[in-house]
């Protein structure tokens, strides 16, 4: 499929911001980041991201109580809204649909696409994290608006993510599926290019974002290269 039928209207964005607020709190020596961790930073380093550009958020942070992670949906929701930004919460539909996101995150241990569709409105979207030919094909099947498909290359978090899986193994997957496919793992602004030519049609980032020396630059940067034809 070429670039233009891949281009859905629906997913009208190209770079998926994931959030990861330990980027900004070192846990105690317990393991666990105090309740005052989770709201402060990670908001404002998104409203910034916002400010650079960023259209969707994907709020992913898997080891809040479902109350912190509540309260910090909402948070989101405010600041998305206010940017006209996407928000998606990471594998929780009640939360999602608690704080009206505009859809969930799947991952490969979450509810199903096709369950989740069953009892979403229309507009509500779906995106499953995939990191074979076969996941991808079996989110797309299942009613999938889009997948993330990664890691590409190799990233902070490699062990939990598994070997990178390459430019090549991303070229052939597009190939095979009509769901917009989002590049993750390991993308930098330096890669951007590449990803693009071997036919994705964005790319979602946690660090590259959320490291930067001045988050909103380092977004506009990066859409504008995402843009870039
Ligand atoms: N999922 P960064 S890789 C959240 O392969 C996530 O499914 C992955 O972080 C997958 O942009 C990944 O810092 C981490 O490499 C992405």
């Amino acid at each position: 499929m070429n670039d233009e039928g891949r281009k859905s209207k629906r997913i009208n964005f190209k770079l998926y911001l994931i959030t990861d607020r330990k980027i900004f709190h070192r846990p105690s020596r317990k393991g666990t980041l105090s309740p005052r961790d989770f709201t402060s930073s990670i908001v404002n380093a998104v409203e910034k991201a916002l400010k650079g550009g960023v259209k969707a958020v994907q709020l992913r942070e898997k080891d809040l109580s479902t109350r912190q992670l509540l309260k910090l949906a909402y948070r989101m929701r405010e600041l998305t809204e206010k940017f006209d930004a996407k928000l998606f919460i990471n594998d929780r539909l009640d939360i999602a649909l608690a704080v009206s996101a505009d859809g969930v995150h799947l991952t490969q241990n979450s509810m199903p696409a096709d369950a989740v569709r069953r009892v979403v409105k229309k507009a509500f979207l779906i995106g499953v994290s995939t990191h074979s030919l076969k996941e991808a094909r079996q989110a797309e099947e299942a009613g999938a608006d889009f997948v993330t498909f990664g890691p590409v290359y190799r990233t902070s978090s490699k062990l939990r993510y598994g070997r990178p899986l390459g430019l090549n193994v991303l070229k052939r997957i597009v190939k095979k599926i009509k769901a917009p496919v989002f590049a993750i793992g390991g993308i930098k602004s330096g890669r951007i290019k590449d990803v693009k030519k071997a036919g994705a049609s964005g790319v979602a980032m946690i660090s590259e974002i959320f490291k930067a020396a001045g988050i909103q630059n380092k977004a506009n940067e990066i859409i504008n290269l995402l843009e870039d034809r």
